[in-house]
C-alpha cells in the first residue's frame, strides 16, 4: 500500500528540517563540536588506535552476529552456551523475560541498523531480504508490547530509515521498495488493541495473532503496566504514522502519555513505576529513573527533539527538575517515594539508570552526567561489569549481568559532549571485559554472576542493536560511517530515526498539542542545547575536574579527600548543624537537611523510619561531619532511650505441686501479644507443642489445647510460632532457649521481636525461658506430669489455694531457686530468632544481602508513629568497612560499645525485622522489575 509519508521517504532526497529541528541539529552539532576543542587532560589517543578499536569492535560483532545467524536464526535469540537458537515454548520459560521473544527472528531485526552504522552495507542487504523472506508477525504468542516496540517496531523502521539513506545514494538496496515499513505497519496495527483502555495505556502484553479480547490471546487480564512500558512508545509510533501517514499510532502513544503526564504526583511532579491501567492509580509509588520509568523521560526530551512539539520538552523539564530535586544525589541517583520526595525508598541502584548520564548529555547537564557515569564506571572496574544492582556503598546487590549497554551509551554520548579522550579509554575497558569475561565460543554470554564470571546461556538482541553501534560510534571518525549520523535520533533501542520526520505529516502534532503549552519559554534553550564552546571554553580539562573528586569513591577507601577538594565551596553558606535533639520527621526543613548530611530516611514495612548514614552523599565534608555527629547523638539517645523504654522482665511461676508458687522464673517479654503489665496473669497447665519449635501447624492441637504451650527457640521467628500455638488453642505460650546452659544468671535477658509485620493477631502472652530455666519446667513435667504455671508481670504471693494444696517437702523443694527470683534484667532489648531461616540465607551470601546488611554507615531505627524519632528508637546499628569517616564513626561506636551494653545488643542483633522487612521489598521490588521490564 502506498501512503503519502511512505512515498515520499521512499525515494526521495532527505527532505529540509524545518527551522525548529534546528534544536536537534544544533543539539548534535554542540555535541560534536566538543572533540575538537580538546586540547589537554587524558593523553589523547591516535587515530590508529581507535581504527583498531573499531575493528575489534567489528570483529566482535561478527563474532556474536556470525554465531546468531549461523547457529540460531531464525530462532528469536542465540543461547551461546549450548550454541543454538532459543525458540519460546521449546525451552523452559524464564518469566516475563520470555515475552520479548515472538518467534520474529528478534536478533535479525533488532541487528538490522547496527549492520549499516558498522558499515556492512552487503550484509544489511541479506539481512533485509531474510526479515522479508522469513519472518512472520502473525505468531500465536504472548508479547510484551514495550519490548515489541522498542525492539521490532523499532528495529523494521531503524531498518527502514537506513534502507531509504541507501537507495537513495545510489549504490544499495535499489530494489526496496518499503517493504519494511509495510512490515512495521502491519505490527503497528497488531500492537493498536493493547490501547484499548479507558485511560488509554497500553496492556503490557498482547497475541500477536489473537489481540487482547478474544479467549485465545491468554492475555487481557492484567491491570497494572510499568511506566516505561506506557511511556516509551511515541518515537516508532510517531515515526510510523509519519512515514505511513496514517495518523492512528502517533494519536495513541500520545494519548499514552497524556494520561501518564496528568497523573503525575502533583506535589513532587514525579511519576511512580508501576500504574493500573484501568484506574490510573500509582501501584508501586517509588519513582527513580531505572527499572520501570526510565526510557519514559528518554521518550519525552526525545520526542520534542523528533517531533518538535514543545508540550514534551515542558514536561521533561518539569520532570528533570524534580529528578535533580529528589533522586539525583550525585554521584547518585535514589529512588524515592512520589508522596515524600525526600524520603529515599531504596539503598540499592539498578544497572538501567546508567541511560541516564547520556540523556543528561543531550539535555546540556554536563556535570551531574560526568559524576553519575564516573562512579558507574569505578562500579565497573570493581566488578568488571555493571552488576543488575549495587548498593549505596557500591557492593553488589543483585550479581547478574545481560551485557547491557545503557554504560556504553552513556560513554558515548559523553565523549562527543566532552571530546575527553579518557571516554575513548573507558570504552577500551568494556571491549577489554566483554572479551575476557563474557566471550564464549559461540558468542558472548551474559554474567550470570559478576562476581564469579560464571554465564548464562542467554545473549539477549539488545546486545547488538545497541552495545555494538554505540561502541563503533566511540572511536569512528565521521568518514568511518557512511551516513551522517547526525541527521537520526536514537530510540532506546538504539534505533535509528530521521529527524526530517519532523516537518513530515504533522496534521497530529497540530491536533492533539495540548493548549496548556503554547509558548515556549526560551530559556530551555539554554538548557536544551548547551554550546560545549561556552560550556568548555578555556578549560579543556572541566571533565577531569568532575572526575577527579570522585575517582576512590567505590574504593575502599572512602571519600573524605573528596570531600576535602569541595569543602570550600560550601562553608559559605552551611547553616548551624541539626541537633538530634531537635530532629523531627514531620518538618521538611530538617528533611532536606538530613539530606545535605548524606543522611537516608527508610521506611520499614512495620511502621519505623531507619536512619542511615553515607558520608559520600553529603553534600561537603562539613555536611558529612554534620551527618556524622548527627547520628552519633542518635546512637547516644537511642540508647538512652533503650534503657527507659526497657520492658521489665516477666515470671513463670510454677503453681502446681510441689512447687507451689515458690518457684519463679525469670522471662523475657515479648514484643506482641497480651501485655502481661496490664492484664490478668494468665495461669494452666504446660504441654509440649509438636513440632517442639512450633515453626509449623502443630500436629498434636489436642495436646495444647486450653493450656500454656511450651516451644524450642529457632528456625522461624517468635511470631510464627505465637500464631501456630495460638491456633491450636493454646491459652498462652514459652519459648525455651536452645542454647544449652544459657541461664538469666548469665546472659542478658531481651524481649522478644515482632516479625516486622502486624502482630495484632496475637493476643496469647508470650514469654522466653533461658535454657536452664526452661528445663526447670521441662523436668518438672517428666517428674510431675501436670506442671501449672502462671504468667505474670511479677510473682504473686503464694496464695492460700497454694499453701492448702502444698504437700510435705520433696527433693525438689530443696533446689536454690533463688537465681530465679525476679531481678531487674539488665539490658532488655530487641531480640531476634537468630537461627531463623530468613537470617541463615541473608548470611550465606554476603555479597548481595540487605541494604540493611550492608550499608556502610550508621544506622538507627525509630518508630514513624513518633514526629520525633527519638522517642522510640529500638536499635542502632554501625557496620563499616571503610577509613576516615566512616571508620570514625565504627571506631566510636565500637568505645560505644564498651560503655554501653544496649548498642552492643543492639549492633549484633538489631534489625532482624527491618532486614527482613527491607530483603521482602527487595525481593517484591525485584519481582516487579523483572515483571515490569528486565
Ligand atoms: C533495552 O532493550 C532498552 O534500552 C530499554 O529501554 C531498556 N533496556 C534494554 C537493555 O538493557
Amino acid at each position: 500500500m502506498s501512503e503519502a509519508g511512505g512515498g515520499r521517504g521512499c525515494g526521495s532526497s532527505v527532505p529540509q528540517r524545518a527551522p525548529w529541528s534546528l534544536v536537534a541539529a544544533t543539539a548534535a552539532f554542540c555535541l560534536v563540536s566538543a572533540t575538537s576543542v580538546w586540547t589537554a587532560g587524558a593523553a589523547p589517543m591516535s587515530r590508529e588506535e581507535r581504527q583498531k578499536l573499531g575493528n575489534q569492535v567489528l570483529e566482535m560483532f561478527d563474532h556474536a552476529y556470525g554465531n546468531y545467524m549461523e547457529h540460531a536464526y531464525p530462532a528469536d535469540e542465540l543461547m551461546p552456551l549450548t550454541c543454538r537458537g532459543r525458540v519460546r515454548g521449546q525451552e523452559p520459560s524464564r518469566g516475563d523475560v520470555d515475552d520479548a521473544l515472538g518467534k520474529f527472528s528478534l536478533t535479525l531485526i533488532d541487528s538490522l541498523d547496527t549492520l549499516v552504522v558498522l558499515n556492512k552495507t552487503k550484509e544489511f542487504e541479506d539481512a533485509v531480504r531474510k526479515v522479508l523472506r522469513d519472518v512472520n508477525l502473525d505468531n500465536d504468542v504472548v508479547v510484551s508490547v514495550f519490548e515489541t516496540n522498542i525492539r521490532v517496531l523499532g528495529g523494521l523502521l531503524g531498518g527502514h530509515s537506513l534502507a531509504i539513506m541507501l537507495k537513495e545514494k545510489g549504490e544499495y538496496m535499489q530494489w526496496y521498495n518499503d517493504e519494511l515499513l509495510q512490515m512495521a505497519k502491519q505490527l503497528g496495527y497488531k500492537l493498536l488493541p493493547a490501547f484499548n483502555t479507558t485511560s488509554g495505556l497500553p496492556y503490557p502484553r498482547i497475541n500477536l495473532k489473537f489481540g487482547i479480547r478474544k479467549p485465545e490471546a491468554r492475555t487481557g487480564t492484567e491491570t497494572d503496566t510499568c511506566t516505561a512500558c506506557a511511556g516509551t512508545l511515541i518515537l516508532e509510533f510517531a515515526a510510523l504514522s509519519r512515514f505511513t501517514g496514517a495518523t492512528i499510532f502517533e494519536e495513541y502513544a500520545r494519548k499514552a502519555l497524556d494520561f501518564l503526564w496528568e497523573k503525575r504526583q502533583r506535589s513532587s511532579n514525579l511519576v511512580g513505576v508501576t500504574i493500573n491501567i484501568h484506574t490510573g492509580d500509582w501501584v508501586r509509588k517509588d519513582s527513580g529513573v531505572g527499572a520501570g520509568i526510565d526510557s519514559y523521560y528518554e521518550y519525552l526530551l526525545k520526542a520534542y527533539v523528533l517531533l518538535g512539539d514543545d508540550s514534551f520538552l515542558e514536561r521533561f523539564n518539569t520532570h528533570y527538575d524534580a529528578i535533580m530535586r529528589y533522586i539525583s544525589q550525585p554521584p547518585l541517583l535514589l529512588d524515592v517515594h512520589i508522596h515524600k520526595p525526600m524520603l529515599n525508598a531504596r539503598t540499592w541502584m539498578d544497572a538501567l539508570l546508567a541511560f541516564f548520564p547520556g540523556l543528561q548529555v543531550l539535555k546540556g547537564d554536563i556535570r551531574p552526567a560526568i559524576e553519575t557515569h564516573e562512579m558507574l564506571y569505578q562500579v565497573i572496574k570493581k566488578h568488571n561489569f555493571l552488576p543488575e544492582a549495587f548498593t549505596t556503598d557500591f557492593r553488589v546487590h543483585w550479581a547478574q549481568h545481560p551485557l547491557r549497554p545503557e554504560f556504553a551509551e552513556s560513554t558515548y554520548f559523553l565523549y562527543k559532549a566532552t571530546g575527553d579522550p579518557y571516554y575513548l579509554e573507558v570504552g577500551k575497558t568494556l571491549i577489554e571485559n566483554l572479551n575476557k569475561y563474557a566471550r564464549v565460543p559461540c558468542g558472548f554470554a551474559a554474567m550470570k554472576d559478576v562476581r564469579t564470571g560464571s554465564h548464562e546461556d542467554r545473549m539477549d538482541s539488545f546486545f547488538l542493536a545497541e552495545m555494538f553501534k554505540y561502541l563503533y560510534l566511540l572511536f569512528a571518525d565521521k568518514e568511518d560511517i557512511i551516513f551522517d549520523i547526525e541527521d537520526y535520533i536514537f530510540t532506546t533501542e538504539a534505533h535509528l530515526l530521521p529527524l526530517w520526520l519532523s516537518t513530515t505529516n504533522q496534521s497530529i502534532s497540530k491536533k492533539n498539542t495540548t493548549s496548556e503549552y503554547t509558548e515556549l519559554d526560551d530559556s530551555n534553550f539554554d538548557w536544551t542545547c548547551p554550546n560545549t564552546q561556552i560550556l568548555f571554553p578555556n578549560d579543556p580539562l572541566y571533565a577531569q575536574s568532575i572526575r577527579e573528586p570522585l575517582k576512590n569513591v567505590v574504593d575502599k577507601s572512602c571519600p573524605r579527600g573528596i570531600i576535602r577538594v569541595r569543602e570550600e565551596s560550601f562553608r559559605s553558606g552551611a547553616k548551624p548543624p541539626l541537633r538530634a535533639r531537635d530532629f523531627m520527621a514531620t518538618n521538611p526543613e530538617h528533611l532536606e537537611i538530613l539530606k545535605k548530611m548524606g543522611v537516608s530516611l527508610i521506611h520499614l514495612k512495620d511502621g519505623r523510619v531507619q536512619l542511615v548514614q553515607h558520608a559520600i552523599q553529603a553534600a561537603s565534608s562539613i555536611d558529612a561531619e554534620d551527618g556524622l555527629r548527627f547520628m552519633q547523638e542518635m546512637i547516644e539517645l537511642s540508647s538512652q532511650q533503650q534503657k527507659e523504654q526497657q520492658l521489665p522482665p516477666r515470671a513463670v511461676q510454677i503453681v502446681s505441686h510441689p512447687f507451689f508458687g515458690r518457684v519463679v522464673l525469670t522471662a523475657g517479654p515479648a514484643q506482641f501479644g497480651l501485655d502481661l503489665s496490664k492484664h490478668k496473669e494468665t495461669r494452666g497447665f504446660v504441654a509440649s507443642s509438636k513440632p517442639y519449635n512450633g515453626c509449623s501447624e502443630l500436629t498434636n492441637p489436642e495436646a495444647v489445647m486450653g493450656k500454656i504451650a511450651l516451644i524450642q527457640r529457632g528456625q522461624c521467628m517468635f511470631a510464627e510460632k505465637a500464631r501456630n500455638i495460638q491456633n491450636a488453642g493454646a491459652i498462652g505460650g514459652i519459648v525455651i532457649d536452645d542454647n544449652e546452659g544459657s541461664s538469666s544468671d548469665t546472659a542478658p535477658l531481651f524481649q522478644m521481636a515482632g516479625d516486622g509485620k502486624d502482630t495484632d493477631d496475637i493476643k496469647i502472652p508470650m514469654l522466653f525461658l533461658f535454657s536452664k530455666e526452661g528445663s526447670i519446667i521441662l523436668d518438672a513435667i517428666r517428674e510431675y506430669e501436670e506442671v501449672e504455671v502462671l504468667l505474670s508481670d511479677k510473682a504473686k504471693d503464694r496464695d492460700p489455694e497454694m499453701e492448702n494444696e502444698e504437700q510435705p517437702s520433696s527433693e525438689n523443694d530443696s533446689q536454690d531457686h533463688s537465681a530465679e527470683q525476679i531481678t531487674p534484667s539488665s539490658q532488655e532489648v530487641d531480640l531476634v530468632d537468630q537461627e531463623s531461616p530468613e537470617e541463615s540465607s541473608l548470611n550465606s551470601e554476603p555479597e548481595s544481602s540487605s541494604p540493611a546488611d550492608t550499608d556502610n554507615a550508621a544506622s538507627v531505627s525509630a518508630s514513624e508513629q513518633n514526629s520525633n524519632p527519638m522517642e522510640n528508637h529500638e536499635t542502632t546499628s554501625l557496620d563499616g568497612e571503610c577509613t576516615d569517616l566512616d571508620n570514625q564513626l565504627q571506631e566510636q561506636s565500637e568505645t560505644e560499645e564498651d560503655s554501653n551494653p544496649n548498642v552492643s545488643w543492639g549492633k549484633k542483633v538489631q534489625p532482624i525485622d527491618s532486614i527482613l522487612a527491607d530483603w521482602n521489598e527487595d525481593i517484591e521490588a525485584f519481582e516487579m522489575m523483572e515483571k515490569d521490564e528486565l
